[in-house]
């Protein structure tokens, strides 16, 4: 693909919009330019046109399906008509594994099957009757409620409610307000959820932990990841006090106060959490990225430069010279396989920053990126967050205040270490997506079908990596499609292992002789007036 005129191509693809869609658009799609001595702004984290066919979930998927759900202590009611429980239950996020005899609870659903009736009289009263039943037949130490819709419009008093079963049962339940129309999955739901882990479940255990522990922030267990980054950071002698959320446990995160570091993988679902928890534990958080071999490596240099112990860097060095030497040999076959390709990618709030590491890796080109949920930080680092003006669905989410914890506050580093750190690895910090990408790609928020269409028959990638709603879009375009929500169920794709078994199937999808008898359908129909590619 050349990049020449690729300004005035995405500029001819948006005139293609109505006045109004086009002044609206316009913010949300640039082109990189080194040349531009200030960073390149865009606009992220607004609604979108109503009207257009976006990618993004609802605030209930983001706090019921992306955050709570991967908890396999917990019962996770869903208060609602049973489909929003039935479209979260059973995804391939409830990756869990069951050690010993604790409770799992990944495989049930509950719900409290709202009907017709209970919205015009009320669903209070199925809702104390559902977490009675639940807490009398499974024994949880938590109950977790989920708003639907309805239940935010018909009024029930869930927080009351929870308030109320907490005391009668002796367990923690704690309700969260994420009915679907409050926002989008990230900002909205992911934020709700985030919340009440903090003011109710972070803080109140009392395991006792080591020196050299961590907690991971932001990792969802997609395919067995957070699994592949236990097993790397065990092997040099970490403790893991808390998984958030994949693969994780209620019970744990109650201790989560208690672990020297915060590493963050995913920066955009959880990046004020870390915050928070800074301010109110000391902790320092580190941004990390297990996704791509040499993105993997830099990280566990970075942990390893936070503890600053001669044993434990060289442990760190001899576990990454052992991964390399197993897995160098067949990466390198892969990437003689995919060297010279060119991919575009749209997913959530920082895969389709994190990828790009990996696709390098194996010497694949990126045309464009972007997405669906994220901040304008996310693409232009964290100094802009200070510029950032509140949004309507900002404003719609709690803006938590906390203050130091007389008990449990404490700082691992001198102040003259945390300094000195901090210009060499990123303590509190990203960088965005922008300032890593080369000159002429475009980066796109909130990717929509028609975009999306466009964009295809421009660049022509040999790769778009997206989601399960606009997968069929590429593969109808004779165009190799990976979902990096799901990983089209196969996976881990993180650390050293997963970047093997990411090679392995972008290589199968892209080598498929199936692509050669698609005819896309721009190629069978007549085009749409305006359009730019025949
Ligand atoms: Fe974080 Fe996520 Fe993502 Fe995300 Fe998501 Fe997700 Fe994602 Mo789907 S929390 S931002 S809002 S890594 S659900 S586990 S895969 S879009 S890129
Ligand atoms: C969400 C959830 C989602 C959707 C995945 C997809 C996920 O947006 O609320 O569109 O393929 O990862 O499950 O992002």
């Amino acid at each position: 693909m050349s990049r020449t005129n690729i300004k005035q191509r995405v500029d001819k693809t948006l005139e293609q919009y109505p006045a109004a869609v086009y002044k609206n658009r316009k913010e949300h799609v640039l082109v990189k330019n080194n040349t531009f001595q200030e960073p390149q702004t865009i606009t992220a984290n607004t609604r979108t046109i109503p009207g257009i066919i976006t990618n993004r979930g609802c605030c209930y998927a983001g706090c019921k399906g992306v955050v709570l759900g991967p908890l396999r202590d917990a019962v996770i009611l869903t208060h609602g008509p049973i489909g929003c429980g039935f479209y979260t239950w059973g995804t391939r996020r409830n990756k869990g594994k069951t050690r010993g005899d604790e409770l799992n609870l990944l495989n049930y659903c509950f719900s409290t099957d709202l009907q017709e009736g209970d919205i015009v009289f009320g669903g209070e009263k199925k809702l104390r009757q559902a977490i009675k039943e639940a807490v009398e037949i499974f024994k949880p130490k938590t109950v977790f409620i989920c708003a639907t819709c309805p239940v935010g419009l018909i009024g029930d008093d869930i927080h009351a409610i929870a308030a109320q079963a907490e005391k009668e049962y002796g367990i923690k339940v704690v309700a969260f307000s994420c009915e679907g129309y409050k926002g989008v999955s990230q900002s909205g739901g992911h934020h709700i959820a985030n919340n009440g882990l903090i003011k109710h479940i972070i803080g109140t255990g009392d395991k006792v932990v080591g020196k050299y522990s961590l907690n991971i922030l932001g990792e969802y267990n997609i395919g067995g990841d957070g699994w592949e980054l236990e097993r790397i950071l065990k092997k040099i002698g970490y403790e893991i006090v808390s998984m958030m959320t994949g693969d994780g446990m209620a019970e744990d995160l109650k201790s989560a106060h208690k672990a020297t570091l915060n590493l963050i993988q995913c920066h955009r679902s959880i990046n004020y959490i870390g915050e928070m928890m800074y301010t109110k534990y000391g902790q320092d958080w580190l941004k990390v990225n297990f996704i791509g071999v040499q993105s993997t490596i830099k990280s566990l240099r970075n942990i390893a430069k936070y503890f600053d112990d001669p044993d434990l860097t060289a442990r760190t060095e001899q576990v990454i010279a052992d991964e390399l030497s197993e897995i160098g040999p067949v990466m390198e076959h892969y990437r003689n396989i995919l060297k010279g390709k060119t991919a575009a990618l749209f997913v959530g709030g920082s895969r389709a920053h994190h990828y790009q590491h990996l696709l390098k890796d194996l010497g694949v080109e990126i045309l464009l990126a972007g997405y669906e949920f994220a901040h304008r930080d996310d693409y232009e680092g964290r100094e802009v967050i200070p510029s950032i003006k509140a949004d309507a669905d900002s404003k719609n989410i709690e803006s938590l205040e906390v203050s130091a914890d007389p008990e449990h506050y404490r700082v691992f580093l001198s102040k003259e270490r945390y300094e000195k750190l901090k210009n060499e690895i990123p303590l509190n910090y990203y960088a965005g997506m922008i300032k890593e990408m080369d000159d002429g790609s475009i980066v796109v928020d909130d990717l929509n079908h028609f975009e999306t269409e466009e964009f295809l028959k421009i660049l022509k990638p040999d790769i778009f990596c997206s989601g399960i709603k606009d997968k069929y879009i590429a593969h109808k375009a004779g165009i190799f499609s990976k979902q990096l929500h799901s990983y089209d169920y196969s996976g881990p794709y993180a650390g050293f292992k997963g970047a093997v078994n990411f090679a392995r199937d972008i290589a199968m999808g892209v080598t498929t002789p199936a692509w050669k008898f698609v005819t896309p359908p721009w190629k069978k129909e007549p085009m749409l007036e305006g359009s730019l590619v025949g």
